[in-house]
């Protein structure tokens, strides 16, 4: 049996580990190499071969699409310069404009929706989705698609996927689900029949804060065709170098995950018992509203939390000026930890009644849980809340 054929079926984990590996067939290298060039000679008039131009196609794009694809159980995946430009494709070519999303979603994809809908795209409609009376109402009239994102950036809100993307088809929508916050190591939306997974790649995929990319990981073939043409057409396609790293980053996924979710139930609890906080965020804790939910429809609860100060702005910039270890700086899902403050950071695009609304408050802070030793991020925050 050849390598290729044992990795047919082999765990997933084996496989990403794999990807790519021993493909070369000019020279042998173990390593997939990176075509960075431009473009694909024509072997003569009218005789294309596999690749002509690297916007429309390119191979190292190919290798890191066929994994993600595989990672979420899907029939293909477009690979884009950010995951904002993956979201972007999703209403490029929708027959009913009426889009659904989540009231307290990445600040960045509000922006987008909004400005989406004053150009006449689509009609955006935030709403709650944890009340499922509101949710029942948005999904009472017919939408073209409801966009979810569980858990929450960065409130860490679970939703029932199975039961909201039934309610979604049968209000006629696609359903997507932005899946960034836990990557396909730990939640595979379309096991719950999901019709499309957006990632920023930026994030655990990638895994190393040296990359911004976004795939959208279709279930049809037809749709992978499709979406790889406006992405052609919008010139968002991610580069040959980026998918390199990207290749390079999602070998150790699922290992890097393992890890930084068992450190970050430890600062979680931690944090939960400590008196300058007032509440924690992070669906690892039983006290979490839906944490059983999170156990049942998830591989894992994560490394991403969020937690209030009890001393609000004041307590928010004394922690911020002593917490050494965290850097602050947005994004999330790299090897190092980081600490943002929402509110003025990553989702700073939103209005105040926006973030209001959604629950962002002064006092919010979201960690990023990395590969440090958790007992030293444990001791940065606890000199940071003394
Ligand atoms: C975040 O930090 O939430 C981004 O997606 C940039």
């Amino acid at each position: 049996m050849t390598k290729k054929d044992y990795l047919k079926t082999a765990s997933i984990a084996t496989k990403v580990v794999n990807i790519g590996i021993d493909t070369d067939k000019a020279h042998g290298a173990v390593m997939p190499p990176i075509y960075l060039s431009t473009n694909f000679s024509f072997e003569g008039f009218g005789k294309k071969r596999t690749y002509d131009y690297a916007r429309s196609g390119n191979p190292t794009r190919e290798i890191i699409a066929d994994v993600i694809a595989e990672l979420e159980g899907g029939a293909g995946a477009v690979m884009t310069a950010s995951g904002l430009a993956a979201l972007d494709l999703l209403w490029q070519d929708l027959p009913n404009k009426r889009v659904i999303v989540p009231h307290d979603c990445y600040g960045g994809t509000q922006r987008l929706l909004n400005a989406r809908t004053k150009q006449g795209l689509i009609n955006v409609e935030y709403v709650d989705q944890g009340d499922d009376a509101a949710i029942e109402a948005a999904l009472s009239t017919p939408a073209g698609l409801l966009l979810l994102e569980t858990p929450s950036n960065p409130l860490m809100r679970v939703i029932d996927l199975e039961k909201l993307i039934a309610l979604g088809h049968k209000a006629g929508a696609r359903v997507a689900v932005d899946n960034t916050f836990l990557s396909p190591a730990l939640q595979n939306p379309i096991k719950f029949g999901a019709d499309f997974v957006v990632h920023s790649t930026t994030k655990y995929i990638n895994g190393h804060s040296d990359v911004i990319g976004g795939a959208l990981v279709c279930t049809t073939p037809e749709d992978v065709t499709l979406y790889r043409w406006w992405a052609n057409c919008l010139g968002t396609t991610a580069g040959a170098f980026d998918s390199y790293l990207t290749i390079r980053g999602v070998r150790t996924l699922f290992v890097r995950v393992k890890q930084q979710q068992e450190s970050a139930q430890r600062v979680a609890e931690f944090l939960d018992q400590h008196p300058a906080v007032s509440q924690v965020f992070y669906p690892g804790l039983k006290s979490h509203p839906q944490h059983a939910l999170a156990a049942r429809q998830q591989n894992g609860f994560g490394a991403m939390m969020s937690f209030e100060l009890a001393g609000g702005v004041e307590a928010v910039k004394r922690v911020l000026d002593i917490v050494e270890l965290f850097s602050l700086a947005e994004s999330l899902g790299g090897v190092e930890s980081l600490i943002v403050h929402p509110g003025s950071m990553t989702h700073a695009a939103m209005s105040p009644e926006a973030q209001a609304t959604a629950g962002i408050t002064e006092g919010l802070l979201r960690l990023s849980i990395g590969l440090e030793d958790a007992d030293d991020l444990i001791a940065a925050l606890d000199r940071a809340l003394a």
